[in-house]
Formats: structure tokens, C-alpha cells, sequence
């Protein structure tokens, strides 16, 4: 069967569909080669030095791996010089990043977590990229931090890079969820799956149960009843998947269905959740609604929360839509 490859589908896309430009095909283009770059460089774990902490730490407070830096690295050099990009953020970096003034600016701005699932880079489990694109306000001349606190609903393209046993693509630009394979023989990126869509019913949830004591009474009573399976109200037993990698977990919805939750809880009401808004919840909730699921913060649509911070937090309910309003349902009553 003749492939098609990331190449072909973003002209394809361009001309019949007109939800890209050749200034966002250029963007993705460069994006992907730069989540091959990291995809080859995670690979070579031990034999490439890439292990083990950098020590530093990122804004978040968190210590930073080196594949942490390697990759942030790898997606500034890639992106700076294109003339596709007004400006960039990433999870690794306290302020955005300006284009230098070396090469012209584009009109989107590119948002990214380089590599997320950090904590599974030494042992060998799925980890990832998330990216995020918006367009840059009409005729600024260097795009401000208030420049990137846009809606989801704002964003052009979405997509994360998988470093599992296959390196996938997953991408989105407004018309359906599609995902490409890397064929490290022609070190190309290569369609392999259509419009991806979700089941919206599922029997499988995702979430770190040891916080279990944390969690207000919603997500309690909704945990305790997928626990209580057959013998509670559900009716029916579910099965649980926690891979403490956003986009292993996401890409296991994505493909059989699910439920991915990280709630606030009652440890620090002034950090609702682990996982960004900007870079992280955004991205995917794009992802999961063009794929027929839906993603909440327990209260509404992810994609309407108006950002006020360029790293602020927000709970996270996503994947199979029945589930999704089942458990929203509940912070409602
Ligand atoms: P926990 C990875 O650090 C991450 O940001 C997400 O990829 C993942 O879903 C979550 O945190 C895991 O959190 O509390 O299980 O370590």
C-alpha cells in the first residue's frame, strides 16, 4: 500500500482543506524533524550519555533531566530561525522566548512541554512531546507573555510526539486527529492512522490512586463507584491504567478509549492539579475533542478557560465522552 508521508499529508491538507498555511506547514515540518531529533537522542539512553538529572531546576521547581534540557534545546534551535514564529514557551522556561533578532518573525506563536513524563526517562517507560500553536496578534513587534494567554479554543494545530515502542505523531490542525509512525530507516514520518476517534464509553480509567485521601467528594464518589464495579451503581467492572505520562495515557484513550483524570485536590487549593494549562491540558484537549471525546476541569470545556498565567495549573478530566460527563456531572451536583 503506498504510504503517505507528513510531507504529502500537509500539502494535501493545505490545498484541499485550507486549514493550513505554508507558514504552518512549515512550523509542523520543523517541529516534527525536531521530535525526531529528540526521539533518536532519547533512544540512546546509557549509550549517549542523555541519563540522569542535569541538575538544575526548571520553573516549576522541579529537578530537570537532562533529556529535560536536551530537548528544550532541540526545539529552540530548530524553531528560531524559520521566520514561522513570533515567539515561543516552554514548560522549562520561567519567560517566553523571543526570535532572535538575527531572522525575521512569523505570525504563530509555539508553546511546548519538550519532554514530558520525565520521571519515566530512567526507567525505560513512554514518554513524550507536547506542542501548542496559536497565532501571534496583528503587528506586534515582540509578542509579550499576555500575547500568549489565548483560550484553547485559540489554537491553529495541536499535537505531541509518543517515544514508546513505535515514535509516533499525533497531530491536529482543526479537521480530525491524525497520527503518523517514524520510519527510522528513511527517518521519515509516515500516515498510519486517520481520524482517530474515541469510544465514548470505556471500562478503563487513569489516575494516581495514591492521592486518593486527597481528592474532594466528586472524584471520591466517582473513583469509589469505577472501584465498586459490577456489584455498585456502574453495573459493570472497570479496569485501571496509570502510566504517569500524560501522553502515553492520552494516546492509550486515543486509540482504545478511557479516562484520563489529575484533579485538584485538597493539598493546595493554590495549585488546582499537576498539569499546565498553556502546554499540556490545551494541546490535548484539542486533540481529544477533534477525536469525538471531551475534556473538562471538572467545571467546564478546557478549551474556554480563559488563561490568566503563562504556567498556571488546571484539574484535568478527559477522554471517552460518557465518562467525561458522568464525573463532571458530579462536581456539578
Ligand atoms: P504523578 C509527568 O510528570 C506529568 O506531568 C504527566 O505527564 C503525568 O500524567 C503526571 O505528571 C504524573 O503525575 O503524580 O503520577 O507523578
Amino acid at each position: 500500500m503506498k504510504r503517505v508521508s507528513l510531507t504529502q499529508y500537509l500539502v494535501e491538507e493545505q490545498r484541499q482543506h485550507q486549514t493550513i498555511n505554508a507558514e504552518l506547514r512549515l512550523l509542523i515540518e520543523v517541529v516534527a524533524r525536531a521530535c525526531k531529533r529528540i526521539s533518536y537522542s532519547v533512544s540512546k539512553g546509557a549509550l549517549g550519555e542523555v541519563l540522569g538529572s542535569a541538575d538544575t531546576e526548571n520553573i516549576q521547581g522541579e529537578v530537570q533531566k537532562k533529556l529535560d534540557v536536551i530537548s528544550n534545546e532541540i526545539l529552540l534551535e530548530a524553531n528560531e530561525w524559520g521566520g514561522h514564529l513570533a515567539a515561543m514557551a516552554s514548560e522549562e522556561m520561567e519567560t517566553i522566548r523571543q526570535i532572535p533578532s538575527r531572522y525575521p518573525k512569523g505570525e504563530f506563536l509555539l508553546l511546548f512541554d519538550p519532554l514530558d513524563g520525565s520521571s519515566n526517562i530512567d526507567v525505560n517507560v513512554s514518554i513524550g512531546t507536547i506542542f501548542s500553536v496559536l497565532k501571534a496578534p496583528e503587528g506586534m513587534d515582540s509578542p509579550t507573555e499576555q500575547d500568549f494567554l489565548q483560550p484553547g479554543t485559540s489554537q491553529v494545530a495541536a499535537g505531541y510526539a509518543v517515544y514508546g515502542p513505535q515514535t509516533m505523531l499525533v497531530l491536529t490542525t482543526g479537521n480530525g486527529v491524525h497520527c503518523f509512525t517514524l520510519d527510522r530507516e528513511q527517518g521519515s514520518w509516515v500516515l498510519t492512522q486517520s481520524d482517530m476517534q474515541i469510544p465514548p464509553a470505556t471500562k478503563e480509567f487513569a489516575i494516581n490512586m495514591s492521592n486518593q485521601r486527597h481528592w474532594h467528594s466528586p472524584v471520591q464518589r466517582y473513583v469509589d463507584e469505577l472501584l465498586a464495579g459490577s456489584t455498585g451503581p456502574r453495573g459493570k467492572d472497570f479496569n485501571m491504567r496509570w502510566i504517569a505520562s500524560m501522553v502515553a495515557d492520552v494516546h492509550r484513550i486515543l486509540t482504545r478509549g478511557g479516562v484520563f483524570m489529575y484533579p485538584a485536590d485538597r493539598r493546595d487549593p493554590s495549585q488546582p492539579g499537576k498539569l499546565r494549562l498553556m502546554y499540556e491540558a490545551n494541546p490535548m484537549a484539542m486533540i481529544v475533542e477533534q477525536a469525538g471525546g471531551a475534556a473538562t476541569d471538572g467545571k467546564g470545556r478546557i478549551l474556554d478557560i480563559p488563561p490568566t498565567k503563562l504556567h498556571q495549573r488546571v484539574p484535568v478530566f478527559l477522554g471517552s465522552k460518557e465518562e467525561v460527563e458522568v464525573v463532571t456531572g458530579y462536581h456539578a451536583g
